[in-house]
């Protein structure tokens, strides 16, 4: 029996007394002792019937157990699909019924919420707690042996994680064992993972960043994690001198230098930073050099993608580039028109392809031909060009995409809601610079003639359906939308007109 990812990245420490977990006011858990609870777990899951290829959905807080629940999918051969916490029942509702998941987890507290949910669909609902109880975490106790570790080859599948579209409808981009283990081995050794690392771990677990980029890289060469529940300074500045690397998004940096307490002594063990997911003020990059010595290592990445470039660990990082391209990843800088390479130095779209590549969106053919060509090259959306050095920076985005703190909104599913709103005519919900968050969404409507709308309320119908972070920080009423000749909305025109005025609101 083979299994592609567990065996090389699970496998070796299944009786390693190494520390896998520290979590703080917890006692330290072991690879061996984390691995036997995932495997514990996967007995559970076909306990309750399950079989390769099924999706196992999960709306759980960020514990140890929640990663156990990960691992446990990839060794019973199961896809393994994390949700947001933040996400709102209806939002799930759509995951759920689009994915055909046959399990889905959320803690307690959520049940009442979404137990209807749930039953609705395919889903059977079942309960995973941060503390480690729930009747998942009873169901796994009782199990009396383990089952032997399901056979997956490289093309089989092992998550879906679910991206939103341009064009409104979320899509589950489908990543298989093949490009989760090529990404971490490849990072592991582009970044000197070694087994004495300690990685400093604050990201959610739902994204490719903190699962993936994170928890997959340490794993490899079986480094520990000091795994914290969310980003909080203090308590990161707490536990730095006892770490190695630390992973975040722009805002954990910024925030950390806003920290009087964040000094080049708190940070005297650590041997690398490294950045993602959202672009970095080139005065962040700056500033943290001169308050802790260390470069931060910026990388550039996809959920569809994992990660494409890096800054060299040894060699110059180049502040405002994300790197060139990653060993056996290929970059190319296209034409968004044509699809033709451009010239070194010019602007265009950033295309993609290795095995770090996804393998197409669930269900959804044409979405995956329009993204996707049939070389095997991926269009990104990014818009970047590249020196002569190979070091891609990005300038932009074709895609009409707001990261606000690394989380993505796009613009189409907040102005359908908005545009479903009594005396709406239409609306533009555009991203606007934030010092904090980098950019936040800002809603511009315009109502049917005659009518003043009631913001508030307005705010407030929306967002009952809709996870906060892609909630708009304002809503502005304005007399008409700019248009191009072709009757195009000119966000552009937009963003240049509101982005003071946001800095002034947030
Ligand atoms: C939380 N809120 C956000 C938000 N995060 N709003 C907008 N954008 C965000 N990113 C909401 C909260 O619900 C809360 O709402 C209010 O904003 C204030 O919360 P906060 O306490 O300031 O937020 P905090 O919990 O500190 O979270 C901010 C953050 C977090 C930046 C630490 O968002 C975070 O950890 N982001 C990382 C995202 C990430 O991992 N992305 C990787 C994607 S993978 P209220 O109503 O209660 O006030 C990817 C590929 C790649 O992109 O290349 O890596
Ligand atoms: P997601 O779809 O959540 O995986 O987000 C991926 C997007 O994040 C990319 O398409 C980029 O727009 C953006 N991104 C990731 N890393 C960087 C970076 N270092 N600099 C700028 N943008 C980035």
């Amino acid at each position: 029996m083979a299994n592609h990812l567990y065996d090389t990245l699970f496998a070796p420490h299944d009786s390693s007394d190494a520390p896998f977990f520290y979590c703080p006011g917890q006692s330290t858990l072991t690879y061996r002792g984390f691995l036997a609870r995932a495997a514990q777990f996967a007995a559970a899951f076909v306990d309750m019937g399950l079989l390769p290829g099924d999706r196992v959905a999960a709306q759980i807080d960020k514990s140890t157990d929640a990663v156990a629940v990960y691992v446990a999918c990839v060794r019973a051969g199961l896809i393994f699909l994390p949700l947001n916490v933040g996400y709102t029942p209806t939002e799930v509702s759509y995951f759920l019924n689009d994915s055909g998941a046959k399990v889905f987890l959320c803690p307690d507290t959520a049940q009442a919420a979404l137990s209807a949910v749930a039953a609705a669909t395919d889903a059977q609902l079942v309960t995973l707690n941060r503390d480690g109880t729930g009747e998942f975490a009873d169901r796994a106790r009782t199990m009396e042996s383990v089952p032997p570790v399901a056979n997956r080859g490289p093309d089989d599948l092992a998550a879906f994680l679910y991206t939103s579209g341009t064009t409104g409808r979320s899509k589950g981009a489908m990543l298989s064992h093949k490009n989760l283990l090529s990404n971490a081995v490849l990072l592991a050794k582009e970044w000197h993972f070694e087994p004495r690392d300690v990685l400093l771990h604050a990201l959610p677990i739902f994204h490719t960043h903190g699962l993936f980029v994170a928890i997959n890289t340490a794993a490899t060469v079986g480094s520990a994690l000091i795994f914290h529940e969310k980003f909080d300074s203090d308590a990161l500045i707490g536990d730095m001198p006892q770490a190695t690397v630390m992973m975040g998004v722009p805002t954990f940096y910024s925030r950390l230098l806003d920290n009087p307490d964040f000094t080049s002594d708190v940070s005297r063990n650590m041997r690398l930073f490294i950045s993602g997911s959202a672009p970095m003020l080139p005065e962040t990059h700056r500033q943290f050099a001169k308050r802790t010595g260390h470069r931060i290592l910026e990388r550039y990445g996809m959920t569809e993608t994992n990660m494409s470039t890096s800054n060299p660990y040894n060699g110059e990082r180049k502040i405002g580039t994300v790197g060139p391209a990653l060993p056996g990843v290929e970059l190319k800088i296209t034409d968004p028109k044509t699809g033709a390479a451009l010239p070194l130095g010019d602007i265009g779209v950033i295309e993609v392809r290795g095995d770090n590549v996804f393998q197409g969106y669930w269900q959804m053919p044409e979405k995956t031909a329009a993204e996707l060509r049939a070389d095997g090259f991926f269009i990104t959306g990014d818009l970047g060009h590249m020196d002569a050095d190979g070091y891609v920076t990005i300038v932009g985005r074709d895609k009409d995409l707001i990261i606000s703190g690394g989380y993505n909104v796009y613009p189409k599913e907040v102005e359908s809601l908005i545009d479903a709103q009594p005396d709406v005519l239409e609306s533009a919900v555009i991203g606007v610079p934030d010092s904090d968050l980098g950019e936040v969404p800002l809603a511009l409507i315009v109502a049917r003639e005659g009518i003043t709308l009631d913001l508030a309320g307005l705010a407030e119908a929306i967002g009952s359906g809709l996870a906060r972070f892609k909630q708009p920080r304002q809503f502005l009423q304005i007399p008409a939308l700019p248009r191009n000749a072709m009757g195009k909305v000119q966000k552009n025109v937009l963003r240049d007109n509101y982005a003071r005025l946001a800095e002034t609101v947030s």
